[in-house]
């Protein structure tokens, strides 16, 4: 059968991270790709962030039988939109819904134009709602996947148990023409790949925890590394939830690429404690290529850390962020701006970044994302559907979509001048890695080395 993966472009405004400030390759896509491929489907991957106006011309040139589509809580309805397109084009090709928003909250889904919802990891629901297909049968009974029949959505039972190394590699051979074009900030092209899925900590924001049950699944040494010797692009982002958990097994992956003559440059998630408790491990990574880490700082207060139950002080992250400066390591410092921050509290936070000289800051609005608590009703949600459900297009992160302290315009005022006035230091940084001068930074390294900091708070 002929099958199209649709990965959706987002609301061209979006600041921060959106569709101009970041695009990776569709590495969720290329797992569905490389499963459907065992059985002898043809497949295609159609990445509308690169081809904002494609969907048409793709789907009546290929006339695919089936159309799987991705996508974050922001694209819910973008997600919709292109499935009514599919049947408005295709009335028999059946659509299918997946991803981080459908696994949590599927009933979104649960509309005339999407014939089956998928819950959790796709490659093996996927694969056998296609056999299904093939064999002319209704993908009804399938764990994990909620099925429209007579107007209804039934469910197929719980999702599949997750099972890291039972998961073809994702076939990276789809975009040839598109993959030059990946790149998050200066790191272009850059590949995506995991080692590891899940997170120990509870911190209130974050669902990521929640969709794996709270456990930590680590992939098999031997099969990152050939997985990442086929690695075409230099750059690679590691989308581990939290990499530098399981010392072992990062020390062994440290080795083994090392051994295998691997150099790559690699950007991945730290929390402040595990780079002040990893240093050794750290600078193992360093070696072998880590540049860049994304550390969530979060908040710069005791109540809002408390709050968000991120289980770090003040002290610990300045720490942290001298450590990092001094390895020699690049930090992108994410920021949760709070719905209840006052102008004092933007005030205090620039103080934050300025004193700790933190070269890329970057922020986020406080938002409830499903599956974390502050989504379990709506009622907090200001921003609905007519239809009373959110409006996910403004789960991007860089909208309020609950009440503010500040009134609405004046709170987003003071958070556009949040980037404004980093954009300057922001754009400098960039230009020089861009550069990927190794010297600058050891240079930067040592100058951090000189100084002395004192706590801010
Ligand atoms: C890599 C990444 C990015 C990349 C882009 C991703 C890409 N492919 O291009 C970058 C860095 C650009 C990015 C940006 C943002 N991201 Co992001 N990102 C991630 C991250 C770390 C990994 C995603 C990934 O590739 N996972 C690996 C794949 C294999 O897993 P998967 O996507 O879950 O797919 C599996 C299943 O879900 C299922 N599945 C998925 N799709 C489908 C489709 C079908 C048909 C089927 C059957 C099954 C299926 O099967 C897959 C294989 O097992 C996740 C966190 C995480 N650990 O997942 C956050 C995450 C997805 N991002 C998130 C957010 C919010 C954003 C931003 C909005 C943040 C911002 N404003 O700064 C932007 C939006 C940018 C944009 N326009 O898309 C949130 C989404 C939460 C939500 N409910 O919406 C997450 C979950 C992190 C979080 N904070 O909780 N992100």
């Amino acid at each position: 059968m002929k099958i199209l993966l649709v990965y959706p472009n987002a609301r061209a405004e979006i600041i921060g991270w959106g569709d101009l400030g970041a695009i990776a390759e569709p590495l969720a896509l290329e797992y569905l790709a490389a499963g459907a491929k065992l059985d002898g489907h043809d497949v295609r991957i159609l990445d509308l962030r690169l081809h904002r106006d494609a969907l048409d011309a793709a789907l009546l040139d290929y006339q695919p039988a089936a159309v799987g589509v991705t996508g974050f809580s922001m694209h819910v309805l973008r997600g919709l939109a292109i499935c009514t397109r599919v049947k408005e084009l295709l009335p028999d090709c059946i659509t299918v819904a997946g991803g981080h928003h459908a696994t949590l909250l599927p009933e979104d889904f649960f509309e005339p134009q999407i014939d089956c919802v998928v819950q959790g990891e796709g490659v093996k629901p996927f694969r056998e709602i296609l056999r299904a297909l093939a064999a002319g049968r209704t993908p009804s009974g399938i764990p994990g996947v909620w099925t429209r029949a007579d107007g209804r959505f039934l469910s197929g039972g719980d999702p599949y148990l997750f099972d890291i190394d039972d998961m073809p590699l994702p076939d990276r051979s789809l975009l040839p023409d598109d993959r030059a074009s990946y790149f998050i900030d200066w790191m272009k092209p850059i590949a995506l790949m995991r080692s590891t899925v899940g997170c120990p900590f509870r911190c209130s924001f974050c669902s990521l925890w929640r969709i794996m049950d709270g456990k930590y699944h680590i992939r098999a040494v031997e099969r990152v590394v050939t997985e990442l010797a086929a690695i075409p692009e230099e750059c690679v982002f590691l989308v581990d939830d939290e990499a530098f958990i399981n010392r072992k097994h990062m020390f062994e992956l440290a080795a083994a690429i090392k051994s295998a003559g691997i150099r790559k440059r690699y950007f991945t998630y730290c929390r402040i404690d595990s780079l002040l408790r990893e240093r050794e491990l750290l600078t193992a990574w360093r070696d072998v290529g880590l540049e860049r880490l994304f550390i969530g700082i979060e908040a710069v207060t005791a109540r809002d850390l408390q709050d968000y139950n991120k289980r770090l002080n003040i002290s610990q992250i300045e720490e942290g962020l001298t450590v990092a400066r001094a390895m020699g390591i690049a930090v992108f410092a994410g920021f949760i701006v709070n719905t209840s921050f006052e102008k004092r509290d933007f005030k205090q936070l620039i103080r934050f970044i300025e004193h700790n000289r933190l070269d890329y800051p970057s922020f986020t609005i406080l938002t409830p994302l499903p599956g974390t608590d502050a989504l379990r009703t709506f009622d907090a949600v200001t921003e609905r559907q007519p239809n009373g459900r959110p409006s996910w297009e403004l789960f991007d992160l860089q909208n309020p979509v609950t009440r503010t302290t500040l009134p609405r315009d004046a709170f987003m005022r003071e958070y556009r001048n949040l980037f404004n006035e980093f954009i300057g230091r922001s754009l400098q940084y960039r230009e020089e890695m861009l550069l990927h001068n190794p010297e600058r930074l050891r240079e930067r390294a040592r100058i951090a080395s000189q100084q002395t900091y004192s706590p801010v708070s």
